[in-house]
């Protein structure tokens, strides 16, 4: 179905049509499911929102590894309600998605052989309580950097899902401040697993940005579509400049050497994350990679009965519908 999209659109996409997309979305204006959008704009959106959407639902599993061993009730009915709201995510994205024509189902295929990716760091483990701190306030910190901005995206079922998910990461990000914030009021060895946490996750955190813009294949043109609001470095330099100071509040150390506030530029100086260890990581040789794509397709065998059922059930609702009429 896909494939015949994007094929038939190949077709009509003459420079008139083109230009007036163009200054439609110059102007600002949302495009809508049903509108004219050449070829290159729906596979690009499909390709983003898609694997935003794996990123939300292979993003459950390393907070979910920690869901049985919350340190108190509470923490445990937050960890909870915060990995249910991941998986939401994943659904609102997944429908924001299927508008462009692709299934869900061919999403998730794409995801298991490999053809679509998920978000780095969700291939690095969880390794201690205080991991949780971490993810809540760096991940999905730096997930907000990213989404604020996305809600203003020209693709309006992608914009508006983006507010609805902003809200809840804004929640996410300050339940894992929290959680980081008890860890250093507490005991000597509470306060070493947050800085262990610290310095396991700034660098991959760094990353989610994506690569350096030198290397960013997609930006230019997914910015002129405003698919895209801003370039991978600016928003990390955003997240950089937001999350140092937090850091300090916390008495704890960010794992770079190089950190330093500019007078000049009013910014930090920091560290460029190793990015041969990126490319490893998104190429599927990760720590975690194996692992997470094995869970997926666990879910994915597991449910097939499901999947069925339901098929098998609208099947006989429309049967039954015929032969009434
Ligand atoms: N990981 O040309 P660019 C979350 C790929 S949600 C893996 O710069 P683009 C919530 C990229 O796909 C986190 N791959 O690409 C949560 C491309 O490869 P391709 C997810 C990456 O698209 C919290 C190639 O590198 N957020 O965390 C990564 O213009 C806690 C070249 O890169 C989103 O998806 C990466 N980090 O910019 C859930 C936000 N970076 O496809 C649970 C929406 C780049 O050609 C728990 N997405 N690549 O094979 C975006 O804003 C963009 O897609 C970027 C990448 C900025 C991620």
């Amino acid at each position: 179905m896909y494939a015949h999209m994007v094929k038939s659109e190949a077709t009509s996409e003459d420079p008139e049509m083109l230009a007036a997309f163009q200054a439609r979305i110059d102007a600002g204006e949302k495009i809508e499911p049903k509108d004219w959008m050449p070829a290159g704009y729906r596979k690009t959106l499909i390709r983003q929102i898609g694997q935003h959407a794996h990123s939300e639902i292979v993003g459950q599993l390393p907070e979910g590894n920690w869901i049985t061993r919350a340190p108190t009730l509470e923490r445990k009915a937050n960890l909870l309600a915060k990995v249910q709201d991941e998986a939401g995510h994943g659904l609102y994205l997944y429908c924001a998605a299927e508008t462009l024509g692709v299934s869900r189902d061919e999403m998730t295929e794409m995801l298991l052989d490999g053809r679509m990716k998920y978000s780095s760091i969700f291939n690095y483990p969880t390794l201690t309580w205080a991991d949780m701190g971490a993810v809540g306030w760096l991940v999905d910190g730096a997930a907000i950097m990213n989404q604020v901005p996305l809600q203003r995206t020209s693709y309006g079922p992608y914009a508006r899902a983006m507010v609805r998910i902003c809200k809840e990461e804004s929640f996410h990000q300050r339940q894992g401040f929290h959680v980081m914030m008890s860890m250093v009021k507490g005991t000597e060895d509470q306060k070493r697993m947050a800085q262990d946490a610290l310095n396991r996750f700034w660098f991959p955190a760094l990353m989610m940005f994506g690569p350096s813009d030198k290397d960013s294949v997609h930006s230019r043109q997914s910015m002129a579509w405003k698919i895209k609001m801003n370039t991978n470095d600016e928003l990390r330099q955003k997240f950089v400049d937001e999350t140092v100071p937090q850091a300090e509040y916390l008495g704890l150390t960010v794992p770079d050497k190089k950190l330093k506030w500019n007078e000049e530029t009013g910014h930090y100086d920091f560290a460029e994350p190793d990015w041969s260890e990126f490319f490893e990581v998104i190429k599927g040789n990760g720590p975690c990679n194996k692992e997470r794509i094995a869970a997926r397709q666990k879910a994915w065998d597991d449910g097939a009965w499901v999947r069925e059922a339901m098929m098998a059930h609208a099947e006989k609702k429309r049967a039954r519908k015929l032969a009434a009429e």
